[in-house]
């Protein structure tokens, strides 16, 4: 029968975006005072051609009390809680910051970086010089696509701060919002599928329900982002939904199903997902790699980040 590291290598050939955790290793052994102008510089530089959304008030209440005692910091004193929260020290800011979920952060991060362009925290110090290593690292983040780059700029935001209990304690989280109603949500359709447990799957992400959501899966069943391992049982892949994937826009444009063994089905949907951070401006390649069970609830789901859009065509094993 299937076990979750078997259910996990199904439609093995699916080639994801390995340059991502490559550059994510590499960025770690850089200098905090490097990773920061690494950032300020990648930021910029996608600034050009992107423009990232405000995160709303209800984001950014938890980041506030902190971003306001920064504020009221002379520059030094900021540069330190930066490079801090980049050498993942213990402080008192670290540790709140690690408590708080990845949308928090990055708003967190989208206010400082709003007051560095406005003069308001301390900036990079002007004309300051990446180390080799660092301009190499800024390089490979340049070479690769947005929906990757932004990838990045995620990871590298997730990894700060400081978190004695490893990712296992309290999360502070943004406020769950309602489902979209009934009669305004739009359904997606699959070309060369035509399952219910992925349409609903798809439609009821789409409208952040995630009470119904959840219910497409097994009790033990598990669900595994891009480059991470997988989330294993209902009640915590019901907690990433509701504090990592509102208001995602999941759209999947083809697919691919057959039966396997045990009377499982194993589907690969390939398509795009957009993230509310930057809208319709960046369209992530994806591929969803269901494994249902007989009863057609959810075993197993994989979401990968594909290394190219040549990806969104391969389907078959
Ligand atoms: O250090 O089906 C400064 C799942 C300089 C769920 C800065 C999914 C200094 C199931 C510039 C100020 C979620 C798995 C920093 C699907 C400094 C499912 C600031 C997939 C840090 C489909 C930097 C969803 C800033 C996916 C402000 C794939 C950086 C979602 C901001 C992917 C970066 C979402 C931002 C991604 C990055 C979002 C806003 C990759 C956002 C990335």
């Amino acid at each position: 029968m299937f076990t979750l590291e078997k259910a996990a290598q199904i439609f093995p050939n699916t080639r994801s975006a390995d340059e991502v955790p490559a550059i994510t290793a590499r960025f770690r052994l850089l200098s905090a005072e490097d990773q920061l102008a690494l950032i300020w510089y990648a930021y910029l530089e996608m600034g050009t051609t992107i423009t990232i959304a405000a995160p709303g008030a209800a984001r950014m209440q938890f980041a506030e009390p902190v971003l306001q005692q920064i504020k009221a910091m002379d520059f030094q004193a900021q540069s330190q809680v930066m490079c801090d929260l980049a050498n993942r020290t213990d402080t008192a800011i670290g540790r709140t910051y690690a408590n708080w979920s990845v949308n928090i952060k990055l708003g967190f991060w989208y206010q400082l970086g709003q007051w560095m362009a406005a003069g308001l925290v301390a900036p990079i110090p002007e004309g300051y010089q990446l180390s080799a290593n660092a301009a190499a690292v800024l390089n490979s983040v340049k070479a690769v696509e947005q929906g990757q780059q932004i990838t990045l700029l995620r990871n590298f935001v997730v990894d700060m701060g400081y978190d004695p209990a490893k990712g296992e304690g309290q999360r502070v989280m943004e406020p769950v919002v309602a489902p979209t109603p009934e009669e305004l949500r739009k359904k997606v359709f699959i070309e060369g599928v035509i399952n219910p447990t992925v349409n609903a799957y798809m439609d009821r992400l789409n409208a952040n329900d995630f009470d119904a959501l959840i219910d497409l899966f097994l009790v033990d069943g598990a669900l595994q982002p891009p480059f991470q391992k997988p989330i294993v049982g209902r009640e915590a892949i019901l907690r990433f939904f509701r504090e990592d994937c509102q208001n995602l826009r999941l759209l999947p444009e083809r697919g691919y199903a057959e039966p396997t063994e045990g009377d499982y089905t194993q589907i690969k949907v390939t398509g795009k997902v957009q993230t509310p951070w930057f809208g319709a401006g960046i369209g992530m390649n994806v591929a969803w790699r269901f494994l249902l069970n007989p009863e057609g609830k959810i075993y197993f789901v994989a979401i990968d980040l594909l290394a190219s859009p040549a990806e969104l065509l391969k389907l078959a094993r």
